[in-house]
């Protein structure tokens, strides 16, 4: 009965019902499949006859059954939209917002305040070469300094060329490492420019160390570098007191000690008075910088065919580590919270 099987295919609650019907019908065991098979029973005639009605009922059924399917389709996405519509008058829900690291904090302090002495910012590369790191910076491999600075080498050697505007290559600058200082960027910066200059350097080191609660294999240094005509350590004592002053307000002090570093000479270590406590805070290191350093820089320039720039010059240099100056101003009892705990309960105090 046609007629019925196309109410109830109109009538069909659910997909799955209206599956159902169709097996009823269509499918290899259905009742129109079951007619068709009978054909081959009939005479030609009937058959073409009968082969048509079916083929007829066949093709209203498919229609019904495509046609129920489309509306279940629209009806059931219709009653998804409505369930998950949304209701914009609910109270939102606060997000949980990271914070910027205290280290990082503490280095745009710093910049800021060497900003606006009127210095630069600049960054090297933390994969370096033995060159750099150490040669240059009037450490050649059998002086006992190199020892001052536990090394993490790297396999291979320096890919690091620094190409004259020409292009020419230079020399073999020896084997990889990762830098345990900031100072290699001294050199980098004065092979490349022309002085006079005021830069600062911010930066990651890394050092092969046993830690504790004052050392970190990985840890940030400022590096400063000054080099002009007249430079002296006046100069050097002038900005290392603007930045105990921004650090520590107009009162702050500073002093010098003398101590050896040999990329400069005179060296000095340098500590500020911290006011609030009542103590002196040693900083990093110091000095004028050694001519040897500016010989390397010279001799470099030229390989490269640039004119040498700084026989007749001085500067002075700085570095010291931005987790120390942290650890003493905030009464951080251990530089390992820093990275090596990463403690959010510890990091959240210092959201800014
Ligand atoms: C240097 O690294 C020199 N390049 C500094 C310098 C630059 C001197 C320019 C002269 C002219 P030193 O090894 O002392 O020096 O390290 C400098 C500072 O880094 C230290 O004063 C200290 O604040 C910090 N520091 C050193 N080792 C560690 C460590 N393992 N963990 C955390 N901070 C460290």
């Amino acid at each position: 009965d046609t007629q019925a099987a196309l109410q109830a295919i109109a009538e069909a609650s659910s997909l799955e019902a209206l599956q159902q019907l169709k097996a009823q019908y269509l499918g290899k065991n259905g009742l129109l499949t079951g007619e068709m098979k009978t054909l081959g029973q009939l005479a030609p005639q009937e058959r073409r006859e009968r082969g048509r009605v079916l083929n007829e009922i066949k093709q209203r059924l498919e229609q019904a059954l495509a046609e129920r399917s489309h509306t279940l389709e629209a009806q059931a996405l219709e009653a998804q939209l409505e369930q998950e519509s949304v209701d914009v008058s609910l109270p939102g829900y606060a997000f949980p917002s990271g914070g910027t690291h205290l280290i990082s904090q503490m280095q745009a302090e710093l910049l800021g305040i060497f900003r606006r002495m009127g210095f630069s910012v600049v960054e090297g590369p933390e994969v370096e070469s033995e060159f750099f790191n150490f040669d240059a910076l009037n450490i050649p491999p059998w002086h006992p300094a190199r020892d001052m600075q536990d090394t993490f080498w790297l396999e291979g050697s320096s890919e690091f060329r620094i190409h004259a505007p020409g292009g020419q290559p230079t020399r073999d600058q020896g084997r990889l490492l990762l830098r345990t200082h900031t100072s290699p960027m001294q050199v980098r910066y004065m092979v490349e420019h022309t002085p006079p200059f005021k830069i600062v350097v911010p930066g990651r080191v890394f050092r092969y160390e046993q830690t504790d609660a004052s050392h970190e294999a990985m840890f940030y240094q400022l590096e400063g570098l000054v080099v002009g005509e007249g430079i002296t350590m006046a100069d050097l004592k002038g900005a290392i007191t603007e930045l105990a002053r921004g650090l520590f307000g107009s009162e702050a002090r500073v002093r010098f000690q003398p101590t050896y570093f040999p990329f400069v000479e005179p060296g000095a270590q340098f500590g500020m008075w911290w006011a609030e406590r009542e103590r002196w805070l040693e900083l990093g290191g110091s000095g004028m910088v050694h001519p040897n350093v500016f010989r390397a820089v010279d001799e470099y320039r030229e390989q490269m065919g640039r004119p040498r720039a700084y026989e007749t010059l001085t500067g002075w240099a700085f570095g010291f580590g931005i987790e120390r100056l942290a650890l003493l101003r905030y009464g951080i009892p251990d530089i390992r919270y820093f990275y090596q705990q990463n403690r959010l309960s510890f990091l959240r105090q210092f959201k800014p």
